[in-house]
C-alpha cells in the first residue's frame, strides 16, 4: 500500500525553507532526518526536496536504470564558474560522456604512479614547514590541509604552483574560488535575493573573470608550446585526447571547465578529509598508536628518504582510518538524484518523475542497520578487508554513485595516505585546546576551527630530501 512521505511543518510561502539553517544546511538536515526517520520531504517554495538516508532506500536510488544524478540547486549555479564539467555537467549532456571517456584512464589506479613525484614535492613543502615550527607555534590544520591539497592538484592537473606555503593567505585564485561558491551556497531563490546579494553577484562576475583568465592562458600557453609537452599533468591529456566514441577532442572551454572543475572537487574535500583524519586521530590513541605501528613499520625512521609507491600502498591501516574518517564526515556530505519516471521507492513512497531526491550520505554512513548499534563510533575496523567484503555495496557512498561517481577517488586516498604516513612519521601530534568538534559547511564540510601542536618524534633523521621540481622522487631500496 502507499504511503505519503513524511513532512515536517511547513509555513506559507516560504514553506520549509526556514526549517533549514542556512549557515548549516547539512546539519539541520540530519537533525530533520533523526526527527522524521529515513525519508522526508520539504517544500523549498513551492519546489519539494525529498532527504533520503536508510541503507535501503539508498540502494534503490543507485539504480541507475531509475535514477540519474542530478545538478540542481547551488551545484546548478556552480556551473557560473564550472560549466558543463564533469562535475556540474548533466549526464545527458554530449561534453560530459566526452569528457569521462578522456579523463577516465587518467584517473585510473595504473594512471596514479605517473602523479606520486607532484605529490612527494608538496608534501614534502608541508613536512618542511612543521619540522621548522617554534614549540610554541600552532599548526591551523585545515589551513594548512587546504593549501596541501590545492597545491596538490594545481601541480598534477596542470603544473601550475599556487605556492601556498610561501604565502600568508590563499592565492588570489582562491580567494576568487571560495567567495564564488560562498555566493552559489548562498542564492536559495528567497525574494529580493538578488537585491541583498546584489555586491556579491558583481563581486561574483569579477572573479569568474579573474579564474577564467588565469586558466585560459594556462591553456593557451600549453597550446603555444606544443602538445606533446613532457609534463604527465591532467591539462596535457585533456588536449590530446580523443573520445573513441565520437572521435572528437574536448574544446578549450570545456578544458577550463574541467580545471576550474578539479580544483572545486578536488582542494576541500580532500583538505576536509586530511582534517578530520588527525582530529580523529588525535581523539583515539589507539587507533593512533597503530598507525604509528603501521608507519614505523613501512617507512621506517629515516626522514630522508620519501615513500615508494609500493610503501605507500602497503600503508593499509592508514587507508582504513581515512576511510572511516570519510564515514562519520564524508567531505562531500550528500548527492543529488531524480527518477526518471514516476516512482515507488520502499515499497511505498511515490516519487514524480524529475523528482529532487537528496541521498544524505551522512546518515547512511550512520544507519544502525549497516553500522550497528553505536553508529557514531570511531572505528576503523569497520574497514579491515573481511567487514568491507560483508557490507552491501551501497552502504558507504562518499565518492557518490555508477558513473557519476568521484573521478579523483583513487588521486585523493593516494593522496592522504602518504600525508597522513609522512606526518606519522616524523611528528607527534598535540591537542592543546581540547579542540571540541565543529563543523563548518561550504559545498563541502570541514572541523571549524582546529589548531593542532607537532612536535618532531625522537629518532628521526633530520632534514628531508625534496624532490627538484618535475625530477622523480627518491625511492627507497
Ligand atoms: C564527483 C564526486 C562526487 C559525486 C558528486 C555528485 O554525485 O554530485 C562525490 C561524492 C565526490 N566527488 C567526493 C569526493 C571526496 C573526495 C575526497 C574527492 N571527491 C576528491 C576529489 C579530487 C578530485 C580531483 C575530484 N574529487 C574530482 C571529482 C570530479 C571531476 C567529480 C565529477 C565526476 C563526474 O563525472 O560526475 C567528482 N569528483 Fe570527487
Amino acid at each position: 500500500p502507499l504511503a505519503p512521505i513524511p513532512h515536517p511543518p511547513k509555513k506559507p510561502i516560504v514553506g520549509n525553507m526556514l526549517t533549514v539553517s542556512s549557515e548549516t544546511p547539512l546539519q539541520s538536515l540530519m537533525q530533520l532526518t533523526r526527527e522524521n526517520g529515513p525519508i522526508f520531504w520539504l517544500d523549498m517554495m513551492g519546489t519539494p526536496l525529498v532527504v533520503a538516508s536508510s541503507a535501503s532506500l539508498i540502494d534503490e536510488l543507485c539504480d541507475e536504470k531509475r535514477f540519474d544524478k542530478a545538478v540542481r540547486g547551488s551545484l546548478r549555479r556552480i556551473r557560473a564558474i564550472a560549466g558543463d564539467g564533469l562535475f556540474t555537467g548533466d549526464t545527458q549532456e554530449a561534453n560530459w560522456a566526452k569528457a569521462h571517456n578522456i579523463l577516465l584512464p587518467t584517473f585510473s589506479q595504473r594512471a596514479m604512479v605517473n602523479y606520486l613525484p607532484m605529490m612527494l614535492d608538496i608534501a614534502s613543502q608541508l613536512m618542511l614547514k612543521w619540522e621548522r615550527l617554534n614549540a610554541d607555534d600552532e599548526v591551523d590544520v585545515v589551513h594548512d590541509m587546504t593549501a596541501l591539497a590545492l597545491d596538490t592538484i594545481g601541480v598534477c592537473g596542470f603544473d601550475y604552483r599556487f605556492n601556498s606555503f610561501y604565502r600568508r593567505d590563499y592565492h588570489p585564485f582562491i580567494d576568487a574560488l571560495t567567495r564564488t561558491l560562498e555566493t552559489c551556497m548562498m542564492q536559495r531563490g528567497l525574494p529580493f535575493e538578488n537585491v541583498l546579494l546584489r555586491k556579491r553577484l558583481s563581486q561574483l562576475k569579477t572573479d569568474v573573470d579573474f579564474m577564467n583568465k588565469l586558466v585560459d592562458d594556462i591553456i593557451r600557453e600549453r597550446r603555444r608550446g606544443g602538445q606533446g609537452g613532457d609534463q604527465n599533468d591532467l591539462l596535457n591529456y585533456m588536449l590530446a585526447g580523443v573520445d573513441k566514441q565520437t572521435g572528437e577532442s574536448l574544446s578549450d572551454e570545456n578544458i577550463r571547465y574541467q580545471i576550474n572543475t578539479f580544483l572545486i572537487a578536488g582542494h576541500e574535500t580532500t583538505s576536509g578529509l586530511l582534517s578530520f583524519t588527525l582530529y580523529f586521530l588525535l581523539n583515539h590513541p589507539d587507533v593512533l598508536a597503530k598507525a604509528y605501528d603501521e608507519v614505523d613499520r613501512v617507512l621506517g625512521s629515516d626522514i630522508g628518504v620519501l615513500p615508494t609507491i609500493a610503501q605507500v600502498n602497503q600503508l593499509t591501516y592508514v587507508a582504513q582510518i581515512l576511510k572511516e574518517a570519510l564515514r562519520l564526515w564524508p567531505t562531500a556530505p550528500a548527492f543529488g538524484l531524480y527518477p526518471y519516471k514516476d516512482e515507488v521507492v520502499g515499497g511505498q513512497y511515490k516519487l514524480k518523475s524529475r523528482t529532487f531526491v537528496t541521498a544524505l550520505t551522512l546518515m547512511l554512513h550512520r544507519d544502525p542497520a549497516v553500522w550497528g548499534d553505536d553508529p557514531e563510533a570511531f572505528n576503523p575496523d569497520q574497514f579491515s578487508r573481511e567487514a568491507e567484503a560483508e557490507r552491501p555495496v551501497n552502504a558507504y557512498k562518499p565518492f557518490g554513485n555508477g558513473q557519476r561517481a568521484c573521478i579523483g577517488r583513487q588521486f585523493a586516498m593516494q593522496e592522504a595516505v602518504l600525508v597522513i604516513g609522512m606526518l606519522l612519521q616524523r611528528f607527534q601530534l598535540f591537542d592543546h585546546t581540547k579542540y571540541q568538534l565543529k563543523i563548518k559547511e561550504t559545498l563541502s564540510i570541514k572541523p571549524d576551527g582546529f589548531k593542532i601542536k607537532v612536535k618532531p618524534r625522537p629518532g628521526r633523521t633530520r632534514g628531508t630530501t625534496i624532490p627538484a621540481a618535475g625530477a622523480p622522487a627518491t625511492t627507497a631500496p
